[in-house]
């Protein structure tokens, strides 16, 4: 239970959505009109599994069971709805990292406005570093390693 003293380590992250809209997919009963994923990802698909132990996403209280827990990869949610809200993530590290959960908030963006898309479709993404302070040496093993 030693930490590696003056060492950070960042590890690359994405998390952001994709949407589209439902097109003739629209079920005519139901007022959702797109389709959208929210994931957090490595960059080019890189692994980032042997540091995340899982994903929550907290959706809007009008979708049922609003809190998404994924423990593996991909770290994903797909929905359909009709309207735009913010997203909470949280990512627990796997138990070597001995670090709390971090948070990061999305907003869900499913209206082309201000991206010039014929198909309406948006990509809404964000690129962040998750910065390990001094590792356990454990984990500094996993980061190192991987
Ligand atoms: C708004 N503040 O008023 C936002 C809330 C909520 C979006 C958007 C479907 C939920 C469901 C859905 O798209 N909710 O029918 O399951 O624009």
């Amino acid at each position: 239970i030693k930490r590696v003293k003056g060492v950070q380590i960042y590890r690359p992250i994405i998390y952001g959505n994709k949407a589209k809209p439902l097109g003739n997919k629209k079920d005519p009963t139901s007022d959702h009109t797109h389709e959208w994923t929210i994931s957090v990802q490595g960059i080019n698909g890189a692994d980032i599994s042997h540091f995340i132990k899982k994903v929550t996403f907290k959706l809007h209280d009008t979708y049922a069971n609003p809190t998404r827990v994924c423990e593996n990869p991909p770290y994903e949610v797909t929905e359909t709805g009709w309207g735009e809200f913010e997203i909470q993530i949280r990512i627990n590290f796997v138990s070597e990292a001995n670090e709390k959960a971090q948070m990061f908030y999305h907003h869900l963006k499913i209206h082309p406005y201000g991206i010039e898309d014929p198909e309406g479709i948006v990509s809404s993404f964000q690129y962040e570093e998750v910065v390990f302070n001094e590792p356990m040496e454990a984990m500094y093993d996993i980061l190192t390693s991987n």
